[in-house]
């Protein structure tokens, strides 16, 4: 293990230990996995327990718009980022719909999470 992965390991124990600090609440219903609906269109909720959908079944190569809605503060989901797409990167303000448009890949899976890496979904290729 390099310096630099060592480093990178402490930082991210560090970050887990931060998201642990938030208090816990019920989960939120819903299923974990949804297909994408015709129209490509597909509500993420955002809460204390991550992502609702976190996984979701889309053709390659469609378009999808993400519409993501964090529901209180008492998470630290206030930023989603997809690192394969240049690190996009979007604010979630408490309420508020944010649209995000994305390609699905050709295969494998398109992963999002919030600003620490903490809260992790994904689009899945069918
Ligand atoms: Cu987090």
């Amino acid at each position: 293990m390099t310096i630099a992965q060592r480093l990178g390991a402490i930082a991210l124990l560090t970050l887990v230990s931060a998201c642990k600090a938030q208090p816990a609440q019920t989960p939120a219903p819903g299923p974990a996995t949804v297909t994408a609906p015709a129209n490509g269109r597909v509500e993420i909720r955002v809460d204390d327990q991550g992502y609702h959908p976190s996984t979701i079944r889309a053709a390659a190569g469609s378009s999808l718009t993400l519409v993501f809605r964090r529901v209180d503060a008492l998470n630290c989901g206030d930023k989603v980022k997809f690192p394969a797409l240049n690190n996009l990167e979007r604010d979630l303000p408490v309420g508020q719909a944010v649209e995000v448009p994305v390609t699905v890949p050709a295969s494998g899976a398109l992963a999002f999470t919030c600003g620490m890496g903490m809260y992790r979904g994904s689009v899945v290729v069918q």
